[in-house]
């Protein structure tokens, strides 16, 4: 779309003062001003929803003039821009980090306070955006943060789903889903941009054609054409003047109705075209970790990526830059295999549209893209039939083919006479029933590979991605994943921000690196007590809350043993389940026993279709059912379920943890970033050696950290010498009671049915080495009671993990990926006055 020149005797119009301004009097006043003008509504008679919208409009605008100058300079720069694809963006709630990201926090709360409003109940008013699953989706939210702040360009490209992950209530112990309705009352951080919707093929059929030049060319003939409308959000750097965008896509019908179907009278046969077309971006798939292979997920997949790809096109047109220069302009990451048939696409575009060869096409695209790996789990890896992926893109699966000709004769030159190795790496899985494997395909179509923490690169090296390394040694990377401590330490925890800035000063929240700083207090009496207060007040916090919404009362002074994430056998919340069952059988056996006493919380989704997942869920709740009620227990132990666990409620849990329970089996959790929040925070981490615990572990030091259980390499020597579960079940008593105990159906008022399947899959298959693992984490279980006992011991520890974490900022990643793979340069915005119209 064009846009239209300024007319000269347009008058000068300055958009200041009341926009930008942010001092006390002046933030008031904008306040009041989009509390009438955009809620349309006296103070007397405002709702909190309605103070919450006028405050967020308020910011929104004090965004605005940095992200249109932001624009501004990329578009005149021609900077070289990261477009982060991916499926899932789980932002959390925007006013307060926006709040904390301007400097303007204090002030704000200060206005707030002075029209007799409190800013935390405006903080709880905001539906948060649950666009996302869990890690993934957090993490892709956590380096839009820190692109911003290190002044890259960047867009985050996604969908803008209707409804994002369910809401979890819990009824009788079981989760129960609930829609998720977070655009019910409008959502004041998004712009839509009608202007820029593209048009996206699906079905049909492709014709090959001659061209003018006499160039062999094809024709992709759809059966359907859907619109993509790109909304976009503001996405603020801390503390720069920078303000990049996130760009969510929303499905729409090309024509909102069919007129010749209306006019017939048939009024419902118009409507559900533009129903189906809408359908695409409806709602997110709830599953983390596990592939479900619908339809609509891969419409969702192609919908999001081509609409990007032809995003990208238009700023190339409108910058003035050419085609051929594609790779230079962009670097596009691929986040997991989600948006991988963005490499079939991009060669699409290249070829069919721009009528570019193949070989010049394909060096453009594998300049292009790099991906990034979050699993080894073999049901994680997607899979399309080949049937389903050819009806829906005709197109894309001959281009597939043709990667694949071209691949397959390469890997002939580098390994002949390896039939085994062609059919292995084929981006065809020819085994059975034919797919196409995505994971293939990206790492093919991709310049660069990285897994997301050490060993968990290593492990894609040594196992999943085995051939793709031994052919491209030289595209694998690893990048540790990283979280940013601007929401998760200056928003979260202000007043562990106040204690450390006011010894360090604030640059830290910037590099974080600077929390070394801190360990020079680690002797210091006065410091560490001050450390332990503020634990104590946030726990305190937490447990009026929790009092509030469960009417269960948590004893601040106990241990706070806390874990929240997805729910997954592989992450064995069960195994923590079986530790608070044997300490609860201690005390049945001796009422008088000496015990730490603790608070168990748990957080956490399971995917509505995981039956394992969700029993474990029940399993917990029954567990806190009798050991909260038991006068034996003198509330020495407490257990809760949180219900509908989400970033606005992390942010709440994590600063009130003393201990992170990072459990999973090691060699099957990527990475976690919990770990990483948890830490920061000061909280002690009970873990394996998986995923970024290992890293955790280094920079703390091993006399700060709770290690137990089987190393990745002990658990494959295991599960390859014939693993038998029955022979720890046989041999630990204390085991063996915790599982009689459940059986019995103690837990679930005499049901011996109920936790049946939970208890014959461990008894009998125990794929994740839960009673291999027990006894080591029992033990080391019991080290930490008695550490917890030892109040200054605990608090230095405790200091030296928060003092130890700086490698853990997504900062850090994001500087990773731009030095080894993206290789842009920042580029410093100047904020100009905004003036409209004649000089
Ligand atoms: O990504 C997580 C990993 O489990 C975790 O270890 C890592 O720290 C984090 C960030 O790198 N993976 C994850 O969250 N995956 C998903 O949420 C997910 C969602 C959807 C699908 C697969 C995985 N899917 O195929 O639909």
């Amino acid at each position: 779309m064009q846009t239209a020149p300024i007319p000269p005797e347009c008058p000068t119009v300055r958009v200041e003062d009341d926009r930008t301004g942010l001092d006390i009097e002046t933030l008031k006043r904008a306040f009041l001003d989009n509390l009438f003008y955009i809620q349309g509504k006296f103070p007397e008679i405002a709702t909190q929803n309605d103070y919450y919208m006028a405050l967020a409009y308020t910011v929104r605008d004090r965004l605005f003039r940095r992200w249109l100058n932001t624009a501004e300079t990329y578009s005149k720069q021609g900077a070289r821009t990261v477009c982060y694809l991916s499926a899932e963006f789980l932002m959390g709630p925007h006013l307060g980090n926006n709040l904390i990201n301007l400097g303007i926090f204090d002030t704000v709360k200060q206005a707030m306070t002075e029209l007799g409003l409190d800013l935390d109940e405006l903080f709880e008013k905001e539906e948060e955006p649950g666009l996302g699953n869990g890690g993934l989706g957090r993490l892709a939210a956590c380096y839009l943060d820190s692109l911003a702040s290190l002044e890259t360009p960047s867009i985050g490209y996604g969908i803008r789903y209707e409804f994002g992950i369910f809401d979890q209530d819990i009824k009788d112990g079981w989760q129960v889903e609930v829609t998720d309705k977070w655009l019910r009352f409008g959502n004041p951080w998004e712009v839509a941009r009608p202007e820029w919707e593209v048009e996206v093929k699906f079905g049909g059929h492709t014709q090959a054609f001659t061209d003018e030049h006499g160039n062999y060319r094809v024709l992709w003939v759809p059966d359907k054409v859907v619109r993509g409308v790109p909304y976009d959000t503001p996405i603020s750097g801390y503390k720069v003047n920078s303000c990049n965008t996130l760009r969510l896509w929303a499905a729409e019908a090309t024509d909102s109705f069919d007129f010749d179907a209306f006019n017939a009278g048939d009024y419902s046969g118009a409507v559900f075209k533009k129903m189906e077309s809408e359908t695409i971006s409806k709602v997110l798939y709830p599953n983390d970790n596990m592939t479900q292979g619908k339809i609509l997920r891969l419409e969702q997949q192609f919908f999001f990526v081509s609409c990007s790809l032809q995003d990208m096109f238009r700023i190339l047109k409108r910058q003035n830059i050419a085609i051929e220069r594609f790779h230079e302009k962009f670097t596009i990451q691929l986040n997991d295999t989600h948006p991988t048939i963005a490499v079939a696409e991009l060669m699409r575009l290249l070829m069919d549209e721009y009528g570019m060869e193949w070989d010049k096409a394909w060096s453009i695209v594998t300049s292009t893209f790099a991906y990034t790996n979050h699993t080894l789990l073999p049901e994680a890896l997607e899979r399309w039939p080949i049937s389903l992926f050819g009806s829906m893109l005709p197109r894309h699966l001959e281009i597939i083919y043709e990667i694949n000709r071209h691949f397959l004769d390469d890997i002939r030159i580098k390994f002949p006479d390896d039939l085994d190795r062609l059919s292995r790496m084929s981006l065809i899985d020819e085994s059975g029933e034919r797919y196409v494997r995505m994971a293939h395909l990206a790492c093919v179509g991709s310049h660069a590979i990285n897994g997301v923490a050490a060993l968990h690169t290593k492990l894609l090296k040594q196992d999943v991605l085995h051939d793709f390394a031994e052919m491209y040694p030289e595209k694998f990377v690893n990048v540790t994943n990283g979280v940013t401590p601007r929401r998760f330490v200056a928003l979260s925890n202000p007043r562990l921000t106040r204690l450390i800035t006011s010894k360090i000063g604030g640059n830290w929240i910037k590099h974080l690196d600077d929390l070394r700083q801190l360990e020079k207090y680690v002797d210091d009496t006065g410091f560490c007590s001050e450390f332990r207060t503020i634990k104590h007040e946030i726990k305190q916090d937490l447990s009026n809350y929790i009092k509030g919404l469960y009417d269960i009362n948590v004893d601040p002074n106990s241990l706070f043993d806390i874990q929240s994430k997805r729910i997954h056998e592989y992450k064995r919340q069960h195994l923590n389940a079986l530790h608070i069952v044997t300490l609860y059988n201690r005390i049945k056996a001796n009422p008088d026993i000496d015990i730490t006493p603790r608070t168990f919380l748990f957080g956490g989704k399971a995917a509505p279709g995981y039956y394992m997942a969700k029993l474990i869920i029940k399993l917990i709740n029954s567990i806190a059912d009798v050991v909260n009620r038991d006068p034996d227990v003198r509330d020495r132990l407490k257990v809760l379920f949180m219900k509908d666990y989400s970033v606005k409620f992390a942010q709440r849990v994590y600063p009130a943890a003393d201990l992170s329970e990072q459990i999973s089996t090691a060699g099957k959790e990527a990475s976690g970033t919990g770990n990483m929040k948890f830490a920061m925070n000061g909280a002690l981490t009970i873990g394996t050696l998986d995923g970024a615990n290992v890293e955790i572990l280094e920079e703390v030091g091993a006399e700060n950290f709770f290690l137990f259980g089987l190393t990745a390499e002990e658990v494959s020597q295991k599960k390859a010498a014939g693993y038998n579960p029955q022979d720890f079940y046989s041999t630990d008593p204390e085991l063996k009671l915790v599982i009689d105990r459940i059986s019995s159906g103690f837990f679930s008022h005499g049901d011996t049915e109920l936790f049946k399947p939970l208890i014959d899959d461990l008894m009998y298959h125990d794929q994740y080495l839960l009673f291999a693992d027990y006894r080591s984490y029992i033990d080391c279980q019991d080290r930490v009671g008695l550490t917890y006992r030892d109040q200054d011991l605990w608090t230095r520890m405790t200091l030296l993990n928060t003092a130890r974490t700086g490698k853990f900022s997504s900062d850090r990643s994001i500087q990773d990926y731009i030095d080894n793979i993206w290789h842009t340069k920042p580029v410093s915005i100047d904020l100009k006055e905004y003036v409209q119209g004649g000089s």
